[in-house]
């Protein structure tokens, strides 16, 4: 029997990293080379097959990077599952402003909460100011998961989600607190961030507006 798992995703970093362009790639296997600032937040959903029976259903959100929005965020990453903070390998700052959110999911995330750290733009890697070693130490000191990629020409974007769908927990146990915050249906406090197994709901949510 096949298995179907639903995962609250929530992406972080500063503006123009590129967060909604490799949702963009992961989703619909597109890329835009002039893209508008996001506006708050988007959901999008997919979904991927992580082996013969079993399918992991992301619910992402793709958090807005300009400052004006930044305390929007814990409404974004409070019972998210997983979370991908994104630097451009291009802009050092970008790194940094990666660190401060790493250093705020891990102090008001869930405790479980799965981050990968993500360098994108790798195909401009002639203007790469930081380096693979500098992040992958960082990303090792904090026990955070860590890979690069580039939204425009593709290459690593879905490594980074199939990489973070095998570590997510699939035998925990489920809440109903919980599967109503991974939905994205609850803004409470707690609740704690565990998937919702989709084969015990009466019926699947059907958030999908890709
Ligand atoms: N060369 C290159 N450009 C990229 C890549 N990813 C995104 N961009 C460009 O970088 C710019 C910003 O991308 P967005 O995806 O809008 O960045 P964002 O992080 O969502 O920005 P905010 O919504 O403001 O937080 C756009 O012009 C993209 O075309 C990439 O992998 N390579
Ligand atoms: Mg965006």
């Amino acid at each position: 029997m096949s298995r179907q798992f639903q995962f609250k995703l929530v992406l972080l970093g500063e503006s123009a990293v590129g967060k909604s362009s490799l949702v963009l790639r992961f989703v619909k296997d597109q890329f835009d080379d002039y893209r508008e600032s996001t506006i708050g937040a988007a959901f999008l959903t997919q979904t991927v097959q992580l082996d013969d029976a079993t399918t992991i259903r992301f619910e992402i959100w793709d958090t807005a990077g300009q400052e004006r929005y930044k305390s929007l965020a814990p409404m974004y990453y409070r019972n998210a599952n997983c979370a991908v903070v994104v630097y451009d390998i291009t802009q050092s700052a970008s790194l940094e402003k990666a660190r401060s959110w790493i250093r705020e999911l891990q102090r008001q995330a869930d405790p479980s909460i799965i981050i990968a750290l993500c360098g994108n733009k790798t195909d401009l890697s002639s203007r790469r100011q930081v380096t693979q070693e500098e992040a992958q130490k960082y990303a090792e000191e904090e026990n955070l998961m860590w890979c690069e990629a580039s939204a425009k020409t593709g290459e690593g974007v879905q490594d980074v989600f199939m990489a973070i769908a095998k570590k997510l927990p699939l035998s925990a146990p489920q809440s109903q607190k919980g599967a109503a915050a991974a939905r994205g249906g609850s803004t409470g406090a707690s609740g704690g961030a565990r998937g919702v197994d989709l084969n015990k709901q009466t019926a699947a949510p059907d958030g999908c507006n890709c």
